[in-house]
Formats: structure tokens, sequence, C-alpha cells
């Protein structure tokens, strides 16, 4: 563990930083659960955050707008028409049963940094925050809508994805009123940007057991997300001898137990999220399972080859027990390489809050910058999260820690734009 350095907040970024605790606060309250904060996309909590976060935007001096995919946009022009564009930003959908932070950090502290180093005028770049309206896929599953469409690779394959209730997110996109025919115009154009900068929440305990407040990210893992079938045969639980069962929900816990194993042995990680059984009575032998997979590792190659792996478990269970397990894809990101450019300015950035030694560490967490990886160069600034837990209520980022992520922020912006 390196030795606590001495480093502190200015009184701008301390002032900002409570602001910003304040928000993550009041966005936390716009939830289709109360009680729980669960924000997913194209929902009326969807529509109201923007709402919220646009009226931010523009009390710090940004332009805004919703773009053909939902996603809100602030921006202040740069020196000249021809000027650059840097993009920030992060997410403002959640899991369910989400922490406050996750993502929501990461948007409100690029809305205040733009605001500081535009104080005293335009820069030669252009800054534009994006916060993106679906990294999660909590709603159809497939994760990064909203980048995916910013970053001009947008899938008409998706249009099918359901929902919990069956809605397509076709019909999604009407009722929320947008045109899914003009969602393309969501796309950037690549040869403008002069990259992208993420801050968010560590969602891992490195930060803390090293005992520094902010580290630069070296890459993001690759992911792939897989919807499994397994299907058995529904029987009586009484008088079915074993010999004669196709349980397909025991062959989907074997399948689960098959993935933790093949994982574990691989240093990758793979996580069976959910999964529901039918018909799902007390008195009957499981005839159909389906859960979900999410395998992630550092290399796109590694994670291919473990999934190899898992299949040929899943045939292997599925011949034992009579039960077909199938699986679907509905997810997949490859590996992105943070550009050394921009990690030098967010290293630079740490630096200047008084560490000499800037941890850089690996994301195992997915991000809006896999997107944006695709079209520009992309760098994140990853905030200490003390015990690491996310995407649960206990999240947490302390208000000094942002306030020296936004010292970092405001310093390696001002790289980027003098670049
Ligand atoms: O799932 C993830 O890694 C990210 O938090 N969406
Ligand atoms: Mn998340
Ligand atoms: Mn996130």
């Amino acid at each position: 563990m390196s030795a606590p350095s001495v480093v502190r907040a200015s009184a701008t970024a301390t002032a900002d930083a409570a602001l910003i605790a304040g928000w993550c606060d009041e966005l936390a309250a716009v939830t289709e659960e109360p009680g729980r904060i669960t924000r997913v996309y194209l929902s009326p909590e969807h529509a109201r955050v923007n709402a919220i976060v646009a009226g931010w935007m523009r009390d710090a001096g940004l332009s805004t707008w919703q773009d053909a995919a939902g996603n809100l946009h602030g921006r202040v022009d740069g020196a000249t028409p021809d000027a650059p564009v840097l993009l920030l930003g992060s997410h403002l959908d959640t899991v369910v049963d989400a922490g406050r932070y996750d993502g929501i950090v990461g948007v409100l502290m690029a809305i205040r940094t733009v605001a500081r180093v535009t104080a005293d005028g335009p820069l030669p770049v252009a800054l534009e925050v994006i916060a993106f309206s679906d990294e999660e896929g909590t709603r159809f599953g497939k994760a990064l809508l909203g980048s995916s469409a910013v970053a001009g690779v947008w899938d008409e394959s998706w249009w099918d994805l359901t929902d919990g209730d069956g809605v397509t997110l076709r019909d999604a996109f009407t009722r929320f009123g947008l045109d899914p025919s003009r969602v393309h115009e969501a796309a950037v154009e690549p040869s403008v940007l002069a990259g992208y900068l993420e801050a968010h929440i560590e969602q891992g305990p490195y930060l803390e057991q090293a005992g520094q407040a902010l580290g630069v990210v070296t890459s993001i893992a690759s992911a792939r997300r897989f919807t499994v079938e397994a299907v058995g045969e529904a029987r009586h639980a009484g008088g079915t001898p074993y010999d004669r069962r196709h349980d397909a929900l025991l062959a989907a816990a074997e399948a689960a137990l098959a993935v933790e194993r093949i994982c574990r042995a691989s240093q990758h990680v793979g996580t069976v999220g959910t999964m529901t059984v039918e018909p799902g009575a007390v008195n009957v032998v499981p005839g159909l399972a389906r859960f979900s997979v999410d395998l992630r590792g550092e290399f796109d190659e590694g994670r291919d080859a473990v999934w190899e792996e898992i299949t040929k478990a899943f045939a292997l269970i599925g011949e034992r027990r009579g039960v077909s397990v199938e699986p679907t894809e509905v997810h997949r990101a490859p590996a992105v390489f943070c550009a050394p450019r921009l990690m030098d300015a967010v290293r630079a950035g740490i630096e200047s809050t008084g560490e000499p030694r800037p941890i850089e560490l690996f994301s195992r967490a997915g991000h809006d910058a896999m997107s944006l990886g695709l079209v520009t160069d992309v760098a994140m600034l990853f905030l200490r999260n003390p015990d690491g837990i996310s995407h649960h209520p206990d999240e947490f980022v302390s208000t000094e820690d942002i306030a020296l992520g936004l010292d970092a922020l405001a310093v390696a912006v001002g790289r980027v734009a003098a670049a």
C-alpha cells in the first residue's frame, strides 16, 4: 500500500462537489420504485431526469438538446467554429435497486467542469457533455444502447428486443416520443472529435486498497451477455422417479455453477444474474428455466475461449439430464484500450491534486467509453469507492473525493484543450 499522499481539493471543487452530492440525492428520488433506485431507458423517469439535468446544464451555461436516441447533450462552443469537440459524460440510467453514483456522478462532474473551465471564455475546443440514456441495458438486456447510437453503431435487429412486459424497443422508442427511423441522427461525426473523457466511481475495491482517491483507467473489460434457455419436461413432483426426470431448473443450476467454476479457473468473471423457472409450481418438476450470463475478460480472445469452454459444459449437462441448454447472445462489446494521450492528461490531473504516483487500473465494469472508443480516443478517471460495492444502494463516493476528481478533470480538460 503506497504511503498516503497529501492531496487537497480547491475551494471551487469543494463547492461544486457539495452541489453534486446534493444533485445525486435529488436524482435518486426519480425512480420507478419508491424506496429503491430503478431508472430505465425510455421510461417516464428517464424523461424526468433529462429535464432536471438539462436545467442544471443550462444554469452552467451549456446549450442543451436531446438526441434521436434519448441521450441528453449540453455544449459550450469552442473559440472558433471549426474547433474540435471534446466529449465528456457518463450515464443517467441505473440497474434495479441501484446506488446513486454509478454514471450519475460522472455526468454531473462533467457539467460543473465545463462551467469551470469556460468561466473565462471559450477554449480551443468545444466541450460537449453527453448524459447517456441506457448504459446498463436493464430494460432490454442489451447494454450501451444510448452510446451505441452516438457512436453510429445502432443495429436494426435491436428494435425487436423486448422488455419484461413484452414491449419492443421500437414501441418504447415511439411511446417516448422518438422516431425509430431517425435514430441514426444521434451519431456524432468522428472527424470533429478531440476525444472522450469519463469520470466514474470505481466499481471495485482497488483504489481503496491502494489508499488513493483517484485512478487512471488503462482498459475496459470486453463483455458478452447471453440469455440461456434450459428446456426439459414438466412432470408431477411426486409420481416422477428421478430416472425419468428432465429437470430444467437443476440443469440451469449446474450450468450456473459451471460458469463460476470455469471463470474462476481462468481469471475471468461470469455472473448468472437472473433466473426464471416455469411452470413455477411447488409440486411440478420445472420444465423450463431461463437465465442470463454476463461474461467479462481483459481481452476478447481470452473471453471467447472461456465462452467456448462454458458452452461445452452446457452441452454435457444437457446431455446427461436430457435437457436442452441453448444460449442466445444479446450483447457483445470489445475490450477498449484507453488512449495514452488522454491517459496522460488524466494522470496530470491526478498529479495536480498532489498525488505523486497515480494508480492505473483495468476496469472490470463496462462503461459508455466502450462505445465511444469505437469512434474516438477515450480515457477514464476513477473515483475511490470505499469497500467497492456498486449496483447496490450502499454504493458510495465521498464529497472530498468528488472534489479531488473535479480538480483532476479540470486539469485533464485543460491539457486536451491546449494540445
Ligand atoms: O455492468 C457494468 O459493468 C456497468 O456497470 N454497466
Ligand atoms: Mn453500472
Ligand atoms: Mn456505470
